[in-house]
């Protein structure tokens, strides 16, 4: 079928909206017609030619929303007409890594996912006579993508998609990382770097936990009023910090950050968040990726001294299951999703979602098809 997609042909070049070929969905696999998909920093990530795992030409997109026109052989779980976002990290039930009850990373289908490829090894998308790459295995920046069931969460139908998309990424990222990965606990001292779209679901984590200080660092004091409607109760900019940042943030926690979480992909504030966490158990949570290259580096004495290093992919959330839990807490006002929403665009105004993201004046641009 001919579908309408916003195509990445080359690293840092603007996407061209065209309409391509899909092939249809193929046994264990869904056809979904996207309704709606936020555009996420890793998008830019990659597009920027900085991901490893970067693949052109490629449909990119990663945090859709739509509802399901056609079933594949042997489908199970799923049926025409149902609501659903797509999953990047899929939930088989059956692979080691979901079987170990330590994980969220099911891996059952990452190696093609990695290739940008379905898991048959064939891509399903094309221009003429040229093979496009799938995009962490949803392609959300087309009107139609097709995808495995185990990648797929169906949620609730009263949910407006054009909101819940953005439960496929940064929703689920900056919550899960509070309550799945670092378990933050009530009257906790958190410190947040960077108060985009994953940070100020962070914030908004740590306030449902009932963390106690919550300190939002970002370079653009723009960021400061929608953080602090989030939960946000200290805003540091760290250029008007007179010296050096780290022992400020530990004295403004009273000792050190019992959480920090990096929501930027910044290797050098990857440092400084976990140096500004608590000796003997402050942890710091990395969430933002960074390029082929980056490494982090510390003293392996904040180690030795009881400050804790993780990481995150999801916020440590099993798609299939807890993700249409997090849509009904927004359907019961329990956490906030609007808000985040601070433009939405036509798929042909794509590029203008990437420029807004640059330019710090969006937190989430929301692509519709209509
Ligand atoms: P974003 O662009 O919306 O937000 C980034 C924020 O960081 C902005 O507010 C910006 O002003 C701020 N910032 C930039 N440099 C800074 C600095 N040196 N100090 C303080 N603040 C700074 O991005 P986002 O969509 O929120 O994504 C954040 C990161 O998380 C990206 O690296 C993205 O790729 C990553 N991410 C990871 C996962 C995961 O599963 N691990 C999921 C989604 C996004
Ligand atoms: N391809 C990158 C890795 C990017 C990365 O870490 N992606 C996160 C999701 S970011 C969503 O906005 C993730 O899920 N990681 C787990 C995985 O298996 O990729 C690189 O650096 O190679
Ligand atoms: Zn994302």
């Amino acid at each position: 079928m001919e579908v309408r997609a916003a195509v990445a042909h080359a690293a840092s070049k603007p996407l061209s909206v065209e309409t391509v070929t899909l092939d249809g969905p193929r046994a264990g696999e869904v056809l979904v017609e996207i309704r709606a998909t936020g555009v996420c920093h890793t998008d830019h990530f990659t597009l920027s030619g900085a991901d490893p795992e970067g693949l052109f030409p490629a449909v990119l997109g990663h945090e859709g929303a739509g509802v399901v026109v056609e079933v594949g052989q042997g489908v199970r779980n799923l049926e025409v007409g149902d609501h659903v976002i797509p999953l990047y990290i899929p939930e088989c039930r059956e692979c080691e890594y979901c079987l170990s009850g330590k994980t969220n990373l099911c891996q059952s289908i990452r190696e093609t996912q990695g290739a940008g490829l379905m898991p048959d090894g064939s891509s399903r998308f094309s221009l003429g006579s040229q093979r496009l790459f799938h995009y962490m295995g949803t392609s959300t920046f087309a009107n139609y993508t097709v995808l495995p069931e185990i990648a797929v969460a169906r949620v609730r139908k009263d949910a407006p998609l054009e909101k819940v998309c953005l439960i496929g990424c940064g929703v689920t990222t900056g919550i899960g990382a509070v309550i799945n990965t670092a378990r933050v606990e009530a009257g906790a001292n958190v410190v947040v770097f960077g108060l985009g779209g994953i940070g100020l679901n962070v914030i908004q984590g740590a306030r449902l936990v009932g963390a106690n200080k919550i300190v939002g660092v970002d370079t653009n004091p723009a960021k400061r009023a929608l953080a602090e409607s989030f939960g946000m109760t200290h805003f540091v900019d760290p250029g008007e910090v007179g010296g050096d940042l780290v022992p400020y943030l530990v004295d403004l926690t009273g000792g050190g950050a019992d959480y920090s979480f990096e929501c930027i992909g910044d290797v050098e504030v990857m440092r400084q968040a976990l140096e500004c966490c608590h000796k003997g158990w402050g942890e710091s949570v990395i969430i933002g990726v960074a390029g082929a290259g980056q490494e982090i580096a510390t003293r392996p004495f904040q180690l030795v001294t009881g400050r804790v290093w993780r990481g995150t992919a999801f916020g440590g959330a099993r798609g299939r299951t807890d993700v249409p839990r997090i849509v009904d807490w927004y359907m019961d006002g329990k956490i906030k999703i609007d808000e985040l929403v601070t433009h939405t665009l036509p798929l042909e105004k794509i590029n203008d979602a990437f420029h807004l993201m640059e330019s710090g004046e969006s937190i989430r641009s929301v692509i519709t098809f209509d």
